[in-house]
């Protein structure tokens, strides 16, 4: 009854749909990123065609991922309303009021290694989020230079662990966001982290076909990785963030050397991702945009050819290749489905 009582809460019950966010629109193109950020309405343009002169808008990110098939192509997303920017030491966002691109690249030699770096990237991203309008974040992208590097827990993947537990604040590390960490090739060591957050908070989704990612072992490394299968987005329609998904199935990898398997693999986890986040639709088509990271480029073109073959031909799908967080997984598939 007391609660009952309280306005707001009174409020949130009266008008469940109206507490709702619009989706967040994102698109893939091949048309270069100069014409994705003429647009008044976009949020974020994730670069990954060839490297162009270094750009100071803060809503572009140019990611050192090389193209898996032809053409290269941005990743863009679009909010709902007037886009306005800001920057805050090395961090710089963007947002409609609803949601926020928030991105971060930090060059290791300033701090003394990946753990370091990852500890004071999530620290400057926690420190604006707990200031933010939009402190909800759903969804993060770490790209990480030579991440297989060094033997077991002197692995940059697992080093990179323990930093970024380290540097998270409790509001992150009791709801982790959906996440990817793919491993970038071009000898620079600047971390990239960027990511969505929302005016208003999401929903975790853990997959029952996967260990819970924080919950591994300690044979993964020192700290367990801290991220969520997949975010329900706060929006109506509804949006699920998927995180980079791959042949693990309970904690382990399974499938290795063997591609397709491991593709076959990633898949079932997806779908059964989509089961549990009770989502009416199945994976592809126009309800899903995709993105694959290939570690072999002569898997590139199996990768997609297979995923069109079993997704449709009409899905979005970015091949990029990149590296993932386990040496002996070859593929690794992240996303937002629509339903
Ligand atoms: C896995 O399932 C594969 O450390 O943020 C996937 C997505 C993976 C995110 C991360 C790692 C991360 O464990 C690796």
């Amino acid at each position: 009854m007391e609660l009952l009582s309280s306005p707001a809460r009174a409020e949130h019950l009266n008008a469940p749909a109206a507490a709702a966010l619009q989706p967040l629109r994102v698109e893939y193109s091949s048309r270069g990123a100069a014409a994705a950020l003429a647009a008044r309405d976009v949020l974020a343009v994730l670069d990954f065609s060839p490297a162009m002169p270094a750009s100071t808008d803060p809503r572009h990110l140019q990611v050192p991922l090389e193209a898996g098939t032809l053409p290269a192509q941005c990743e863009i997303w679009r909010g709902n309303g007037a886009v306005e920017l800001g920057a805050e030491g090395a961090l710089r966002w963007s947002s409609d009021g609803d949601y926020a691109f928030v991105a971060l690249e930090l060059d290791e030699a300033q701090f003394g290694g990946i753990a370091a770096t990852a500890q004071a990237a999530y620290a400057q991203l926690s420190a604006w989020r707990s200031r933010s309008a939009t402190p909800h974040l759903l969804r993060i992208w770490n790209y990480v230079d030579a991440i297989n590097l060094g033997e077991d827990d002197a692995e940059r993947y697992r080093q990179f662990c323990v930093g970024r537990a380290a540097g998270m604040d409790a509001a992150l590390t009791a709801n982790y966001p959906a996440a990817s960490a793919i491993g970038v090739r071009d000898g620079h060591r600047v971390l990239q982290v960027c990511a969505l957050a929302a005016r208003r908070a999401g929903a975790t989704v853990e997959n029952p076909r996967q260990v819970s990612a924080w919950r591994y072992p300690r044979q993964y490394g020192p700290t367990a990785p801290g991220f969520a299968r997949a975010m329900r987005a706060p929006a109506q329609p509804p949006q699920l963030y998927i995180s980079g998904t791959a042949a693990v199935v309970g904690h382990a990898s399974h499938h290795a050397n063997d591609v397709a398997a491991q593709l076959d693999e990633t898949l079932a986890n997806i779908s059964s991702l989509l089961a549990a986040a009770g989502s009416a639709a199945v994976l592809g088509g126009a309800h899903s945009i995709l993105k694959a990271y290939v570690r072999r480029a002569a898997d590139a073109e199996l990768v997609r050819e297979r995923l069109h073959a079993r997704l449709g031909a009409d899905t979005p799908l970015l091949i990029l290749l990149g590296d993932i967080c386990r040496a002996e997984l070859l593929v690794e598939i992240d996303g937002i489905h629509n339903g």
